[in-house]
């Protein structure tokens, strides 16, 4: 059964776009990456033509996910899947693949309306290694495990957690967790060695609550969480570890409102369910209203 096999790539629409500029490259490391374009810009972690395209003007939210399949074989059988299962997508012209630098797609939404693009043949720029916007210890990790992971909104995560399986992505509930509002099951699914690369069950205002990007070196968490501290950026939860991916994070405002998590050191994916009720330490709540779990 043809899967996807990684998060690829992210669009986001933004507001303003020199406030993410300087957000992007001093604070996270991303080099900033501008092909002349009047509407958008992009950010890279690695080889790669870009992992995000920023839209400039519009709402401050997701634009878009995209998920890699292997080829156009691939995308072939996946879409077959989503005939049968009846979800409504639309292929991608070719002009939309040379405008997302990749050879194939098809564009659809979850159940939730968060706007999904299958993808296959990414643009991977050998002649144009990354080049951080800061300096950096080490690099981001990506490779086989795509750019990262997010949490997005879910109106019906058990509808959501179908959608995704369908796709091929595998997880389920990892956390017990309280909230001003109640309980929050929160749903973790992955599709390589990355424990999660998609999570839902916490809503807020937004489609997208945060993106998780994660470093080679706890040096470059270290120095990103310096900025963050000397820019007086609003933290949600400072710095603690996951009891699921084991990794070492923190979340931050973004231009946008939500969040960026910054990590190191994660564990891989898991396929036996277990769950959580805490975090094994830190991720005390600092700025509340942009992620309100009690971990
Ligand atoms: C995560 O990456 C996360 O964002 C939350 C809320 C819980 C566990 C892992
Ligand atoms: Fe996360």
């Amino acid at each position: 059964m043809s899967k996807v096999t990684e998060l690829g790539y992210v669009g986001l629409n933004i507001s303003d776009g020199d406030a993410w500029r300087r957000f992007a490259a001093d604070v996270a490391g991303l080099e900033v990456f501008d092909e002349g374009e009047p509407d958008r810009f992009y950010l890279r972690m690695d080889y790669w033509h870009h992992r995000f395209v920023m839209h400039i003007g519009g709402e401050d939210d997701l634009a878009y996910m995209g998920w890699r399949v292997a080829d156009q074989d691939a995308l072939d059988e996946v879409a077959g899947r989503l005939n049968t299962a009846n979800i409504p997508y639309r292929a991608g012209t070719v002009q939309e693949a040379a405008e997302r630098r990749v050879l194939g797609l098809i564009k659809l939404a979850d159940p939730s309306g968060n706007p999904v693009e299958l993808f296959y043949g990414p643009l991977i720029a050998m002649d144009m290694p990354f080049h951080p916007g800061r300096r950096m210890h080490g690099k981001f990790k990506t490779g086989e495990e795509g750019l990262g992971h997010v949490l997005v909104h879910a109106d019906d995560p058990v509808a959501s957690h179908r959608f995704y399986k369908l796709l091929g992505l595998e997880g389920f509930i990892q956390y017990h967790l309280n909230t001003p509002i109640g309980r929050a099951e929160p749903t973790f699914m992955h599709c390589n060695d990355r424990q999660h690369s998609i999570a839902f069950g916490v809503n807020g205002t937004k489609r997208l609550n945060h993106i998780m990007l994660e470093y080679t070196e706890l040096n470059d968490l270290g120095k990103a969480h310096d900025v963050v501290r000397s820019q007086g950026i609003d933290v949600a939860l400072q710095l603690g570890k996951h009891s699921n991916d084991e990794a070492l994070t923190f979340y931050f405002a973004t231009p946008s409102g939500w969040l960026l998590e910054l990590g190191w050191g994660s564990a891989k994916s898991f396929s036996q369910q277990q769950y959580h009720t805490n975090d094994v330490f830190g991720h005390g709540s600092e700025v509340s209203g942009m992620l309100d779990v009690d971990l």
